[in-house]
């Protein structure tokens, strides 16, 4: 059976054969793992990914104690991780603190944020890691936050809208992440114009998106009036790209307060295999409630599930 394998594909493969650290080649296979085409045919091969994966986690273990000593290296926690860069003083601190519980320092000056910083924000029933970064400018990037951006599932580009050098910022933010082909996989991208508070913003926003070619999604808030702050969270789970599944015991309720979170597109077989690594090759079929045509209904391994799925594996 052909693998057909797709463009996305290529390119994670293409960044692991590039990867010249543990954490870069780690994320590189998670990365050809979550886009490769699900199907008989790539079975092989996403087996072949999956003892990569497991050979060097282990190593990666091993050098865990070396690793902690490098602050840009934030261990992936939740349903996803959203990496908060931009130009200094546009509010990442700010916004950071105000979504997470996160101990932010936020400062009226540039270059108050040093190293970054990870907080936990809820949403519905799930948590999203959210990064606070040090600022970028045209004369100064830390070392470091490239390799963050690249294994960030998602990537927030904050600017201050209050201020008239806004699309320079952005255009400085955009031409960073082409220059270290962060966005050549493909990689959800918001960007966040901050202090709508302040007059003149609106005029500023508009300036910004007539002067940006291929602009791409961008968001108003304000983190001190708390101006469409709700729709950004919206926005962020969304672009995570991601799907929550209960999972229940024969004749048992699922807990839907502790969703299993799979990427888009994630069949029951990459269930099993995110609660056991040996259950695949044990499953049968699983039974459905949710996106099935009855509720409890029977289907293969090969099932595409959805969100809000509740799954009963049959071994
Ligand atoms: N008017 C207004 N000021 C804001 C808003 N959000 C943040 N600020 C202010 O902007 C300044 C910078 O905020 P920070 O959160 O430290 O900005 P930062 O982007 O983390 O800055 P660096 O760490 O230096 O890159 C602080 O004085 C904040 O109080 C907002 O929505 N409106
Ligand atoms: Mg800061």
């Amino acid at each position: 059976m052909p693998a057909n394998l797709t463009p996305q594909y290529y390119a994670a493969e293409e960044m692991y054969r590039k990867a010249t650290t543990v954490e870069d080649k780690i994320s590189a296979l998670e990365e050809m793992l979550a886009v490769i085409p699900k199907h008989k045919g790539t079975e092989k091969l996403q087996a072949e990914i999956k003892s990569k994966l497991a050979k060097l986690r282990r190593e990666g273990e091993k050098r865990k104690s070396i690793s902690r000593t490098d602050p840009f290296n934030i261990p992936k926690e939740g349903a996803g991780q959203v990496a908060v860069f931009g130009h200094p003083n546009s509010g990442k601190s700010s916004l950071v603190g105000s979504l997470t519980r996160a101990k932010v320092q936020v400062g009226d000056y540039p270059f108050s944020t040093t190293s970054p910083v990870a907080g936990m924000m809820p949403y519905e029933n799930v948590l999203i890691q959210m990064v606070d970064l040090p600022p970028i400018t045209s004369e100064s990037e830390p070392p470091g936050i490239a390799g963050l951006l690249r294994r960030a599932d998602e990537i927030l580009i904050v600017v201050d809208a209050s201020d008239g050098d806004c699309p320079l910022h952005l255009q400085i933010a955009m031409e960073y992440l082409a220059s270290k082909r962060i966005l050549a996989q493909p990689k959800p991208l918001l960007v966040v114009a901050n202090k709508m508070d302040v007059m003149g913003s609106k005029e500023n926003v508009r300036v910004m998106r007539e002067l940006i070619p291929d602009m791409p999604e961008m968001i108003t808030i304000s983190v001190r009036t708390g101006e469409n702050l709700e729709n950004l969270k919206v926005r962020v789970f969304q672009l995570l790209n991601v799907i929550r599944v209960y999972t229940r015991a024969r004749g048992k309720e699922a807990d839907r307060t502790a969703p299993m979170v799979l990427p888009k597109g994630s069949t029951v077989v990459d269930l099993a295999y995110l609660i056991h690594r040996d259950f695949p090759e044990r499953l049968k079929g699983a039974r459905i409630w949710g996106s099935a045509r009855f509720e409890g209904q029977s289907v293969p391994r090969d099932y595409v599930l959805a969100d809000e799925d509740v799954v009963e594996l049959n071994v």
